[in-house]
């Protein structure tokens, strides 16, 4: 055991999972289809295809996800037992607008999440939601070309004025996209869809595009933060953002330059969130690049006006990049990144960087002066159900035992203001990136295969006993 830190009182120690990674029930109670009900399982390094329409016979994860539709009563008991405090999970959007466009909720949706609210609260387990968490209405994007569209910030704000109405009085954390700047990958269509329902669009307009969706993602979420403070004062608002560090990989000036322009550039949503404007290096980007990305006097306006409350961060792990030579410091996700010598890598080659954690905590408290909240960080790994039931995960516990120390030395040591911290996932549920059920994240394992196969059992793997002391002794026992 590692002696940690005592975190302050009232901190929430948790658990975070989305609603299409865990619900299924996919086409239940007038649930329309979202960018999630398209995606075909893919496999640790093949990509996930996405269909036109539902296929009859595709292998569709998210259709089933571990069925906590119906089973979240049981499987809130367990993680009562496991003693967390607060609960991060989603509302589909297709569960309360199910093509998106229309003009009036679905009850049968918003009777689901009240109940599904009120069974968190009955295990004295504080509800946490996320407005868009890769789950946007596959209407929205056939029909209207995704986030490109203005229009979808119209449909985007009803939404949350009707779950904050519903939700509101129960529900004080809200977040508005998750890890809205996965898109800085614009070279992948992955995240280009899940982020921003963007799809069949010219490969030569992939970054501007990304840029574009973004600005209405970032106005939306602005008119979405002044909705709910109008709505109930008590609210919360933060944004979401996936903090990878992103280090120089060596010491030569030019490398620390392009670290720096990386840091900018997969940042600036968060500059925009918390500090209400966007940075000058990425407008004289867009006029070098040519990039008419509509940013009008009056989102100006919004923006400045409407800042979050917190920044929510999603934590896995680092990368490093090289200086490229070009003068703009264009930084491209995918060719700019290099192994950093002495770090290790899970099985998905995700780099294990516990320090980071402080890092970045650091970095992003200097620049934005907001209170965070951790609500994602963990360890997808291949895990093996022994035949007494029992889940021998020690390289789990590692992982979590250094990120949170980590996390822990910048709240008491640095004094960085923290709300809460809320691995990912708790529970087994599908990856969002390739459709598995084997990369698993929970402390509860549950029984079920790529192909769906299994009992659904669930069972407490090591780390489930090992997280129940973290959260008793309140971060001193790791
Ligand atoms: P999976 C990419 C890189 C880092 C985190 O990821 C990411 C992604 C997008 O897939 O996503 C977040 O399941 C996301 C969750 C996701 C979790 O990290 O791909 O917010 O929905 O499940 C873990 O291993």
């Amino acid at each position: 055991m590692v002696k940690g830190y005592r975190m302050p009182d009232g901190f929430l120690w948790g658990g975070a999972v989305a609603a299409h990674q865990l619900e299924g029930a996919w086409d239940v109670d007038g649930k329309g289809v979202s960018i999630a009900d398209v995606m075909l399982a893919g496999k640790n390094g093949v990509p996930r295809e996405v269909t036109d329409t539902v296929l009859p016979d595709g292998n569709y994860p998210n259709h089933r996800g571990i069925d906590f539709y119906h089973t979240y009563p049981a499987d809130f008991k367990l993680m009562k037992e496991l003693g967390l405090k607060a609960f991060r999970t989603s509302i589909a959007w297709t569960r309360i607008f199910p093509n998106g466009d229309e003009t009036e909720p679905n009850e049968a949706g918003l009777a689901y999440y009240d109940a599904l609210i009120d069974e968190m609260l009955a295990n004295g387990i504080e509800p946490v939601l996320t407005l868009s968490h890769f789950e946007i209405p596959y209407h929205l994007v056939t029909e209207y070309g995704g986030w490109r569209n203005r229009q979808l910030i119209t449909f985007f704000e009803r939404f949350a004025r009707v779950v904050f109405e519903r939700f509101g009085d129960r529900v004080k954390y809200w977040m508005t996209f998750n890890e809205i700047n996965n898109q800085t990958s614009w070279m992948d269509p992955h995240p280009m869809l899940q982020n921003s329902g963007l799809k069949d669009y010219d490969e030569a307009d992939a970054e501007e595009l990304m840029y574009l969706a973004s600005h209405h993602e970032l106005v939306a979420s602005a008119l979405v933060t002044k909705a709910a403070h109008e709505i109930n004062p008590n609210i919360q608002v933060g944004d979401m953002i996936a903090m990878n560090p992103v280090y120089p990989a060596t010491s030569k000036p030019e490398d620390i330059m392009m670290a720096e322009r990386a840091m900018q550039a997969r940042y600036f949503w968060g500059d925009v969130h918390a500090l209400g404007q966007y940075p000058n290096w990425l407008r004289k980007y867009w006029e070098h690049k040519g990039f008419d990305i509509d940013v009008t006097p009056e989102d100006e306006a919004i923006l400045a006006a409407n800042t979050v409350d917190y920044v929510a961060f999603s934590y896995y792990m680092s990368w490093t990049v090289t200086d490229t030579g070009d003068e703009w410091l264009a930084y491209n996700e995918e060719s700019n990144h290099g192994d950093n010598p002495f770090l290790q890598k899970s099985d998905w080659g995700w780099q294990i960087d516990p320090v980071g954690v402080r890092w970045a905590m650091n970095w992003m408290w200097d620049r934005w002066h907001k209170p965070m909240f951790i609500v994602e960080n963990g360890f997808g790994a291949y895990d093996k159900l022994e035949a007494d039931g029992s889940v021998h995960d020690d390289y789990r516990i590692a992982y979590f035992q250094g990120h949170i120390e980590a996390m822990e030395r910048a709240v008491v040591l640095d004094g960085i203001p923290l709300i809460g911290y809320l691995p990912w996932s708790g529970i087994d549920i599908v990856s969002a990136s390739t459709g598995e059920m084997l990369k698993r994240y929970g402390f509860i394992y549950v029984d079920l295969d790529d192909m769906g196969q299994g009992s659904g059992e669930r069972y407490r793997k090591d780390s489930f006993k090992w997280y129940q002391q973290v959260i008793a002794s309140n971060g001193e026992d790791l």
